[in-house]
């Protein structure tokens, strides 16, 4: 069978879905498929144009009509215009809303058509925006308008099938690492900038949003850094930042936290940790902690969500309650200090992320799925 044409929808700023969607079209694109990006910008991993990778930006026109642009209706125009000019097969869409939306109507103008939608749910768009009244019902219908649906995680498919009552077919296909760009630190002289005293390094990584917690990340290190000679790096931006800069102050830790901003090479940064902290209050699969993992840093996860569907508490990592702050700060601080059992964790925590969670194994799973469908 010939390689399929794809088209990938995503948000292209930092976040985990447009990881990942940006990181299968790669994937795809070397396997030799042809992938069209059509997104608002450049996906922000899509660093070069490889072979078989062409970018389509979604014009949005200005009317003073508008309040703001119609983006679902520019999107799909471009959608139905990339899916006629070049052949698409499947126009596979990265998080629901809007994408379906647009990828719906795409497919509706193009009839009679072959076209086949494929969405990838990735979490919010199931636990938060999904469930806003304004899109419930949307989302349902959309979830059953595709033509295939995946989830990132059980989890999260099993929270679609009992919030929407839809959804019996989803197909779980998680998060994946690419373990030649995340990877252990070859060369320590970075890590020594940020810990010139040798101090252990604990980090978090996210966009800041209420939903990631990171008031409990400074909590939790207030605890560590009382017992522990430790620094805290805080990687990302996002509206949480004030009140974590003021929460860092309050407790008196200025001297000791890093604010390192948004990094669009995280793979540069993360192997520098000795620990990654996520206690978001709920995290669909937790796509940083598999980063981490890969890189040789112990993870420390929410418990709420998919994060136990590839960490192992105790053995590569640690899953703990949202509001457990207690008890984050004693798994840390039981291997903290504990060299020889934290390398333990660490090289366990590699081989899990690489061995079944790598970026081929993965990409295969979403190929057959594409190959079910004709
Ligand atoms: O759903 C979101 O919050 C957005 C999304 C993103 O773009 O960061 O994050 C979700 O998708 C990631 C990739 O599949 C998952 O690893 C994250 O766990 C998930 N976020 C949440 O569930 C909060």
């Amino acid at each position: 069978m010939r390689m399929p044409i794809i088209g990938i929808t995503c948000y292209p700023d930092q976040g985990g879905s447009g990881v990942v969607a940006t990181e299968l079209g790669l994937h795809l694109a070397r396997h030799g498929c042809e992938v069209h990006f059509i997104t608002s910008s450049l996906p922000f991993r899509l660093r070069s144009y490889g072979e078989n990778i062409i970018f389509h930006k979604v014009e949005m026109p200005e009317y003073p009509v508008f309040r703001s642009s119609p983006y679902t209706l520019s999107l799909a125009t471009a959608m139905h215009d990339v899916a006629l000019k070049n052949h698409l097969d499947i126009l596979h869409v990265h998080y629901a809303i809007p994408h379906t939306a647009a990828a719906f109507l795409a497919r509706e103008m193009l009839q009679p058509t072959k076209l086949k939608i494929i969405t990838t749910l990735h979490g919010t768009d199931i636990t938060l925006v999904g469930q806003e009244p304004s899109f419930f019902p949307m989302t349902r219908f959309l979830i059953e308008k595709s033509d295939a649906v995946t989830a990132v995680s059980g989890f999260l498919k099993k929270e679609t099938r009992e919030v929407f009552g839809v959804g019996d077919a989803i197909k779980v296909i998680p998060n994946f690492v690419d373990s030649r760009m995340f990877k252990p630190l070859g060369d320590l002289s970075l890590r020594q900038r940020f810990a010139p005293g040798g101090e252990k390094l604990l980090m978090h990584a996210s966009n800041f949003r209420p939903v990631k917690n990171v008031p409990a990340v400074v909590e939790v290190f207030d605890l560590l850094q009382k017992k522990h000679s430790v620094r805290l790096l805080l990687v990302g931006d996002g509206p949480e930042m004030p009140a974590v800069r003021a929460l860092v102050s309050e407790r008196g830790l200025d001297q000791c936290v890093d604010f390192l901003g948004q990094e669009d090479h995280l793979e540069n940064i993360l192997p520098v940790a000795d620990v990654l902290l996520l206690p978001s209050k709920h995290e669909s699969f937790g796509l940083v902690a598999l980063e981490a993992m890969a890189c040789g840093v112990v993870p420390v996860v929410t418990s709420v969500g998919g994060a136990g569907e590839f960490i192992n508490d105790g053995h590569n990592g640690f899953l703990r309650a949202p509001h457990d702050v207690t008890g984050m700060a004693e798994a840390i601080g039981s291997i903290l200090d504990n060299d020889h059992h934290r390398q333990i964790m660490a090289e366990d925590a590699r081989q899990d992320a690489t061995m079944d969670f790598g970026a081929s194994c993965v990409m295969r799973q979403y190929l057959e799925l594409y190959e079910s469908l004709f």
